[in-house]
This record gives structure tokens, C-alpha cells and sequence, in this order.
């Protein structure tokens, strides 16, 4: 039976580091469901539709990533009952620092207690630890040079969208 991940996020928007994770987990699960999801306790940049076009570009766009990645939206309800719906039996998380583990680890426990949904933690590239979808809104809101840290997609679209 193939093994399905979901690599859950509120990408808004996709960082390079979200793609280093979301490739790594494409390599090691048959199939991955990039899923966009509201953070209640962050104050949203971008509508949920555009940041999932902005990863399907990115992805679209990126000769390297695999071709077993989907991206989708879940609004309705919890993580697990995406999960559930869809016959994912592993989360993939990203982990930048122990503050992210100490971040994650209670919703681990809860993922696992509600729905037997396991969650496998990955690192990513060292290059990529200090990358945040927060503070890149924070330098593009500033006028800094976002470059380095988002897909050319992204990059795109925050300089046609920036301030004059
Ligand atoms: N390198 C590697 N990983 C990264 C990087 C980076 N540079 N940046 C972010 N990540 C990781 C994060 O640690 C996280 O794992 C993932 O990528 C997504 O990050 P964000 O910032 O886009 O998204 P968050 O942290 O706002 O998303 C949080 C979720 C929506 C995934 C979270 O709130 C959640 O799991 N909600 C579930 C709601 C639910 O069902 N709750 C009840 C049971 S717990």
C-alpha cells in the first residue's frame, strides 16, 4: 500500500525552507499532500488561494522537486480528519531548532491520540534554519531583498505587490 505524508503549513508564504522539507519528504514517502492550513494564532499575509498558487508555481518551477507532491487546502475541520480523508497515515514536520520541537511536541501527541497520525520530524538544509515565512514578510514589508530565502515565484510576486 503506498505511504501517504502530509506536510502541513500556513506558507504564507512558501519559503525555501518549506521546499527543502517538502522535497526530502517526496523522497522518502510515495506520495506527499502539501496542505495549506489557517494558523488561528498568526495574522495572515496572503489569502489561502494564493498561497497555494504560489507553491504549485514553485513546485511547478523547480526542476529538482519530484513529480509525487500535491498541494490542497483544508479549512473544515482538524488536521487528522484531512488525514483521514485522504488515507494519510504520516505528518512531516519541519524543524528549524529545539524551539520548534518544543513547538511541535504537544501536537504530535494530540495528532497521535486523536487519530493514530504519526509525525516524522526533518531537518533541513543548515542554510535554510533562519529562514521563517515571518520574518520574510517583516523584510519585504521593509524593502529588503527577499531573494535569497523565497522561490522565484514568491520573489515575483512580492515585488509586484510591494509598496511604492
Ligand atoms: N526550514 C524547515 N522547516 C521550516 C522552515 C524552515 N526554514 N520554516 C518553517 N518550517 C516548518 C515549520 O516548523 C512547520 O513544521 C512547517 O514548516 C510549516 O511552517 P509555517 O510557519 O508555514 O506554518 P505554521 O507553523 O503556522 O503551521 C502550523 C500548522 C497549521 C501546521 C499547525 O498549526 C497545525 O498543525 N495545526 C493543526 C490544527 C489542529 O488540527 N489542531 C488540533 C490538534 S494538534
Amino acid at each position: 500500500m503506498s505511504k501517504i505524508a502530509v506536510v502541513p503549513g500556513s506558507f504564507d508564504p512558501v519559503t525555501l525552507g518549506h521546499l527543502d522539507v517538502i522535497r526530502r519528504a517526496a523522497a522518502v514517502f510515495d506520495e506527499v499532500h502539501v496542505l495549506v492550513v489557517h494558523n488561528p494564532g498568526k495574522d495572515a499575509m496572503l489569502p489561502i488561494s494564493e498561497r497555494v498558487g504560489l507553491i504549485q508555481k514553485s513546485l511547478d518551477e523547480d526542476p529538482e522537486m519530484p513529480g509525487n507532491i500535491l498541494v490542497a487546502s483544508w479549512s473544515v475541520g482538524l488536521l487528522v480528519d484531512y488525514c483521514t480523508e485522504v488515507g494519510a497515515s504520516v505528518l512531516v514536520k519541519g524543524i528549524r531548532s529545539q524551539i520548534d520541537v518544543a513547538y511541535e511536541t504537544p501536537m504530535v501527541l494530540m495528532n497521535r491520540s486523536l487519530a493514530g497520525v504519526e509525525t516524522v520530524f526533518m531537518l533541513p538544509d543548515p542554510g535554510h534554519a533562519h529562514v521563517s515565512s515571518t520574518l520574510v514578510r517583516q523584510v519585504a514589508s521593509l524593502g529588503g531583498d527577499v531573494s535569497p530565502y523565497v522561490p522565484p515565484a514568491v520573489g515575483r510576486f512580492l515585488d509586484k505587490t510591494r509598496p511604492v
